[in-house]
Order: structure tokens, then C-alpha cells, then sequence
């Protein structure tokens, strides 16, 4: 963080404040985490906060402490605009545009007049807040936030349920420290997290041991769904409407799922596409090893975007015509995928 934006903050919440800490739409881990820590953390000093998400916390983080307080804007829609009124200022927590928290929390927020501060680790943030602390290199907000704690010098408001919160969201955006993104930093804080209260074995096993018997069986479809493009390194997943029916689907299940595509031997490239009829939309996350950017990818063709090993985006187009665009694409970047990881 630039020590002139750690001044402005520490003078700017000097008095007590009322604070709307917000994250994107389908929140993950990391969402969901910094948002909690963060409120926790403000709470602590004496502010009053509320957290203010799209819609709601998938079942495998549901358990975070805080959780049942948080107002989701679908549901508890006057709560939660009677708490963006009262706001002074806004925390932008795990997302770069506002258009992210979706169509009507957006409105919400552009018509909302106070300070806004982001927090966000995704490329080409908006310029729209006080203070903007962007940093794409940092593998989940939630290690943002502990950097934020640290450099206003209170580590040491970090108790067990604000550091269950931080590591649960970095556990979570690092696909359990695997990623590339994961630095010895990362580990560093990690370890401090666990010294101040975080249970690891227990949050593991809160997120990864509690699949429901439908979620098991929808994974296995999913994986028979697969089908890999050898020569071009790439593997990708669909699952329909019809399908995501017969395995009782509920919200959270195919997290994660695009991570076994790309786990097959020689792929750098993995894609899942998902029927989603309430949206009418085809839903689309994308995952990369190496240098091969699914951010660049995802915004050129799919209206999307995230980091460069890792993306969401969407299409309006059929499933059908959306993987047959996909498989067109592909072979124009056969060289860019031979090359991308290199062991
Ligand atoms: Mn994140």
C-alpha cells in the first residue's frame, strides 16, 4: 500500500463511522472472507458495520463466522439499500467494477454519494474510490486485507474469527496454497493466522468435507462430460440445464469442477460451460497454467474476465454454439498453448 493512502485512512476513520462492506455477486471464499475480516476488523475499533453481498453464501462457507448476519441485496433488499443510506463510506472488497455485484445491487451503488475504498486483486480496477489498494500479483484479497491490518499496525486486532476469515478466503483462491500465486508470504501469513486462533485442519475440513451426496454424483457427470483437445492442450467440461436437474444442483456444486480438467496430464488450458436457464446465459470459468492468459482470453471472446490463470465469463449464445465457437477459437492459439508450462 502507498504510505500516503495509509495516512489518509488512519486520520479518515479516526472518528466512528457507519461502514457497508461489499463483495461481488455468487461469492466465493475470498469474498466472503475479506468482507467478514474487514468488518470484523472495523467493528472492533468501534465502527458500525453491516455486509452487504448480491446474493447468497454457497453452503461450503456458510459456516464463516459472521455469515448469518450478512444482508443478501435479493432477499433483504431494504435492509440492505436502508444500510448503503446510511453509509459514509463503502469498502469494494474482491471485485474490480461495480457492474460485478450484478444489475440491481449496481444501481444500488451508483446512486449511493459516499467514499468508496477497493480492495482487489483482479486486473484494470475502476477508478472510483477514495483509495484504491489494487494489486494483481497478491494471490486473494483476503492476504490484501492482513496487509492492510498490518500496514495501519494492527495486527494484533487479528482474533481467531477474523483469522479463520482471512485464511479461509486465501485457502480458498489458492486452491489450498497450490496455485502459483502462493508465495512464501503467503505461507508466512498463513502460519500467523494459525498462531492467532485459525483452526486449519477444522476450516479445511468445513470447505472440502462436507459434499453432499448429489454433489458427488454431479462431478462424476461432469467428468464423463470431458473432453480433451490433445494437440492443443486443452480439456473442457459442459454441463446442461437438464443435467445440473438430475443431480439436484444447488448453488456452490460445480465450484471448482473446471480444476480437474486442468489437472489432466499436459493440459494448460481447461474450460467448463454451464447451462444456466435463470440467467439465460452460458456460464463460463476458465483456467490456465503458464503464461497462456484466460484473463486475455476471457475478455476478447466471452465478455469476461479475472486473472491471468484464472476467469469467468459468459455468453448469450446455446451451449452448443458457444463450445463450437470455443472449439474455432482454439486451434488459432496452438502455438501459445505448446508453449505456455514448461516443466
Ligand atoms: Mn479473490
Amino acid at each position: 500500500m502507498r504510505a500516503n493512502d495509509i495516512d489518509v485512512l488512519k486520520t479518515y476513520f479516526n472518528e466512528s463511522k457507519q461502514i457497508v462492506f461489499v463483495s461481488h455477486k455468487n461469492p466465493d471464499g475470498d469474498a466472503v472472507g475479506s468482507s467478514l475480516a474487514l468488518s470484523k476488523f472495523y467493528e472492533k475499533l468501534g465502527h458500525q458495520v453491516t455486509v452487504v453481498l448480491p446474493n447468497g453464501i454457497p453452503d461450503f462457507i456458510s459456516w464463516m463466522p459472521g455469515a448469518e448476519k450478512v444482508y443478501r441485496y435479493d432477499l433483504q433488499n431494504q435492509q440492505s439499500k436502508r444500510a448503503l443510506d446510511k453509509a459514509e463510506v463503502v469498502f469494494l472488497l474482491d471485485f474490480n467494477a461495480l457492474h460485478r455485484v450484478g444489475d440491481d445491487m449496481q444501481n444500488g451503488l451508483e446512486a449511493y454519494q459516499g467514499d468508496f475504498i477497493m480492495i482487489d486483486h483482479h486486473q484494470e480496477p475502476d477508478t472510483i474510490a477514495m483509495v484504491t489498494y489494487s494489486d494483481t500479483s497478491i494471490c486473494s484479497t483476503c492476504q490484501m486485507v492482513y496487509h492492510y491490518i498490518e500496514a495501519l499496525g494492527q495486527l494484533d486486532l487479528i482474533d481467531s474469527e477474523i483469522a479463520t476469515c482471512i485464511y479461509t478466503g486465501i485457502m480458498t483462491d489458492t486452491g489450498s496454497f497450490r496455485f502459483a500465486s502462493t508465495t512464501s508470504t503467503t505461507h508466512r501469513i498463513i502460519a500467523d493466522l494459525i498462531d492467532r486462533g485459525a483452526k486449519n485442519s477444522d476450516i479445511h475440513n468445513s470447505v472440502f468435507g462436507n459434499n453432499s451426496y448429489s454433489r458427488l454424483q454431479l462431478l462424476g457427470k461432469a467428468l464423463t462430460n470431458l473432453k480433451v483437445l490433445q494437440d492443443c492442450k486443452t480439456a473442457y467440461i459442459t454441463l446442461t440445464h437438464q443435467e445440473l436437474l438430475d443431480y439436484n444442483y444447488e448453488k456452490g456444486d460445480t465450484e471448482g469442477v473446471v480444476n480437474y480438467a486442468l489437472s489432466l496430464k499436459g493440459i494448460v488450458l481447461a474450460a467448463i460451460f454451464i447451462e444456466d436457464k435463470d440467467q439465460g446465459i452460458i456460464k463460463i470459468s476458465f483456467r490456465s497454467k503458464g503464461s497462456f492468459s484466460v484473463n486475455q482470453f476471457a475478455r476478447k471472446y466471452f465478455d469476461g474476465g479475472g486473472h491471468d490463470n484464472a476467469a469467468g465469463a459468459r455468453s448469450m449464445l446455446t451451449l452448443e454454439e458457444t463450445v463450437s465457437k470455443f472449439l474455432h477459437l482454439i486451434p488459432n492459439y496452438k502455438q501459445e498453448l505448446l508453449v505456455s508450462y514448461e516443466i
